[in-house]
């Protein structure tokens, strides 16, 4: 199905929005993307983001409005380089930022920054969250209890892990082996550290088994994002280098959580990634291409598009630029 997506920020290039409902307003925390001149690479060196900044708007249709920055890699004392992926959570009258950067040792850590307002400005942390990893932090309530979602392959790191430890030298999974599981984790009550290790996040096929390295058209591969619909958590993700937009759903935050289908076909551009936010009973895909940069995949234009599910809860698949 073709729907009309709305461009949200053509002034600038930003990517990856993590979107929410705060103070009866929607929030969009995207990466902020530029031209650094960097050689385009498998490793992403050519995403070399520096900033983030924080948008509102009253309604999807609404004007949108640019708070600036909330957060530079300048202020981040353990920064090394790139700012990828971060995603916003709310607790107690606070607002908890948390981003994806590499460290001095040039390794993808998870940091978290706060701040008094869902615009910011957002204060960081002196060090990365113990025990972090890879890249795309995703936030999410439930009951009361906040989670953390992660990881991402290739540049993302993700590969150089199992059970949490740094492997050398890391490698993916042969073809025919279970794929590397996306992470979730509890945070703490002061939403600064993980309250437990992180766990790997199961997708089931239609049989019960594990999804396969090699089935590059449904695993995981980045851009985590979860989300509740009529009881059911809804976990989505990019296929990365198969480029889609997909979910699996699961009766809980961990899961194991079943394959269901296509969120969104590919865009103009290498990544896709997403969030998905319900507002006013209506239900909206945040992703983002590279159709205004001419196809340039290291800029990126945030948009926004209406979803539907049907009457089994399936969402229907929407086709991307
Ligand atoms: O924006 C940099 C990286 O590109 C993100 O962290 C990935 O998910 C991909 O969108």
């Amino acid at each position: 199905m073709k729907k009309q997506a709305r461009y949200l920020f053509p002034k600038d290039y930003m990517a990856d929005p993590s979107a929410h409902v705060f103070e009866g307003k929607i929030y969009i925390y995207p990466s902020h993307d530029r031209e650094s001149g960097i050689a385009e690479n498998d490793n992403g060196d050519h995403f070399d983001m520096q900033d983030y900044h924080a948008f509102s708007l009253s309604s999807v249709d609404a004007e949108v409005t640019d708070h600036g920055c909330i957060l530079s890699v300048g202020d981040i004392p353990w920064a090394g380089r790139q700012l990828w992926d971060s995603d916003v959570a709310h607790k107690d009258g606070k607002y908890y930022l948390y981003y994806s950067l590499k460290d001095k040792n040039d390794v993808f850590r998870l940091g978290v920054a706060v701040g008094d307002r869902p615009e910011g400005p957002f204060v960081p942390c002196p060090d990365p969250i113990r025990g972090s990893y890879s890249i795309d932090p995703c936030a999410f309530e439930d009951n009361g209890q906040h989670y953390l979602y992660f990881g991402g392959i290739w540049g993302g790191q993700l590969q150089y892990y199992r059970n949490n430890k740094l492997t050398m030298p890391g490698q993916l999974p042969e073809v025919g082996q279970p794929a590397l599981c996306p992470k979730v984790v509890r945070l703490s009550d002061d939403m600064q550290q993980f309250a437990e290790e992180p766990r790997d996040l199961l997708i089931l096929d239609e049989k019960g088994q594990p999804l396969l390295q090699g089935d590059i058209d449904r695993r995981f591969f980045e851009a985590s994002w979860m989300h509740c619909y009529q009881g059911k958590y809804y976990f989505s993700y990019s296929t990365g280098d198969s480029h889609l937009l997909c979910y699996a759903i699961g009766d809980n935050p961990y899961g194991p959580f079943t394959y269901q289908g296509v969120i969104l076909t590919p865009v103009v551009g290498w990544t896709t990634h997403h969030s998905i936010l319900e507002f006013e009973g209506r239900w909206y895909l945040f992703h983002h291409d590279s159709v205004p940069s001419g196809g340039r995949t290291w800029l990126r234009s945030m948009k926004v598009v209406e979803i539907d599910y049907d009457a089994d809860g399936r969402i229907l698949t929407v086709e991307g630029s």
